[in-house]
């Protein structure tokens, strides 16, 4: 992300400068000092961090000179009070005021949700027209990929088709309303997996109480401040990045980076369907305490990595590697009967190459067959018992 910081108080632009440089990583940022060089600039920043006047633009003309070109523009300024009455006051993304240091705090956040923003999808929900083409333009100003539905059932529709990462839904509405969506959405999104927002009219207070009771993450009354929608839109993000980031962490492994067995309790119980075909694989190192005995606990450790890796290269992007004990695994492959699976496994015995010299073996067990998760754990586990006594190396399937 590329940043051009127009700033004509040397003290501002150099710390400015250097918080950029210190706490925004995939930030590059350059300082100019009068609207005279901005013209002979050109122009080829994500970002403008602009002082709203400059000793050669006593009117922030060089903002409008940088909205004209389509540009991205956050205001610096001092003057709050005659900023009110800018003419390009619509058309910026924010406004900083530089009455203390903190807000550079603010600002780098700010720039540093910009960066993320990029990678999020914002559904926008609302039957007027005019509402959803502001919020379309506004959201995307900050970056979002944004997509818009006049109802709840289109919204629906896009869900289910995107990886939609936060719903901001009008609460009247034909076909189906806000509320009917948002109970829609909470039947198999949860709070944190799916944030949304209801946006109100004033006379609604009961309804939009309602609305949060039933799951909202927040609300926006209109008519609203466009200041108000960024904060309430980038404070529940943030909240739930992180979230997502503790829950992700909370499933894997640390050692092998397989996922956890609480990831095979929370997920696979929710995607498992008796009707669809599938098998579960119980694998587990051959010889394994011999390893750790005669290479030492640390060597051990690098066979377990180099064993996920193989397999995580070898299955397919639908299929979970789960460590499901010491050196035991466990493989879930959607659509594939144990005959399908069982190919699969020969491919992972045959690339898997020594690890620091060694060689090693893995047994398997598969099963197909079962009605629920455990008892198809229980069969290929049997399987595996099975190519354990009859001398290891070796893959079973009935
Ligand atoms: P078998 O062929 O019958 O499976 O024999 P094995 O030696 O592989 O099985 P056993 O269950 O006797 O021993 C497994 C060993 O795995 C014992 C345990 O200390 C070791 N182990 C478990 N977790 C880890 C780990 O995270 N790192 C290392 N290095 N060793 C581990
Ligand atoms: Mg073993
Ligand atoms: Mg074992």
């Amino acid at each position: 992300m590329k940043i051009l910081i127009i700033e004509d108080n040397e003290i501002y632009s150099k710390l400015l400068k250097k918080n950029i440089d210190k706490y925004l990583v995939f930030a590059q940022s350059d300082v100019i000092k009068s609207f005279s060089e901005l013209k002979n600039n050109p122009l080829k920043y994500d970002l403008y961090l602009c002082d709203y006047i400059l000793p050669d633009a006593p009117n922030g003309e060089h903002i409008d000179y940088i909205l004209d070109k389509g540009k991205e523009v956050i205001v610096l300024t001092q003057y709050e009070k005659e900023f009110k009455e800018a003419s390009f006051k619509e058309k910026i993304i924010d406004y900083i005021v530089k009455d203390d240091f903190h807000t550079i705090e603010y600002l780098i956040r700010f720039i540093k949700r910009l960066y993320k923003n990029r990678n999020l999808n914002v559904l926008v929900v609302d039957d007027s027209n005019s509402m959803r083409k502001y919020l379309r333009r506004f959201l995307e100003k900050i970056a979002f990929n944004v997509f818009d539905a006049c109802n709840g059932a289109e919204a629906l529709n896009i869900i289910n088709e995107n990886d939609i990462d936060l719903v901001i839904t009008d609460l009247n509405m034909p076909v189906m309303d806000g509320e009917e969506l948002l109970i829609n959405i909470r039947e198999k999104f949860s709070m944190s997996d799916l944030p949304v927002i209801i946006l109100s009219s004033n006379n609604q207070n009961q309804k939009f109480l309602k609305t949060l009771k039933l799951g909202a993450n927040d609300f926006l009354q209109k008519p609203f401040l466009k200041e108000e929608l960024i904060l309430r839109v980038n404070n529940l993000l943030e909240v739930y990045e992180n979230m997502k980031k503790i829950k992700k962490q909370a499933q894997i492994d640390p050692l092998t980076g397989a996922y956890n067995r609480l990831f095979l309790e929370n997920l696979l119980e929710k995607v498992f369907n008796v009707n669809q075909t599938k098998s579960i694989v119980m694998l587990d190192i051959d010889h394994f305490k011999k390893i750790n005995d005669t290479y030492g606990h640390q060597i051990g450790d690098e066979v377990l990595k180099h064993f996920v890796n193989t397999i995580k290269a070898t299955i397919r992007k639908t299929d979970f590697v789960i460590r499901y004990g010491g050196e035991e695994f466990l493989i879930y492959m959607p659509d594939t009967s144990k005959e399908e699976a069982m190919i699969v496994l020969y491919k992972i015995r045959k690339n898997l190459t020594a690890v620091n010299g060694i060689e090693y073996t893995f047994s398997a067990g598969i099963a197909d067959e079962g009605e629920t998760l455990s008892e198809m754990i229980k069969i290929a586990d049997e399987r595996l018992y099975c190519a354990k006594r009859s001398g290891r190396n070796k893959i079973i399937i009935k």
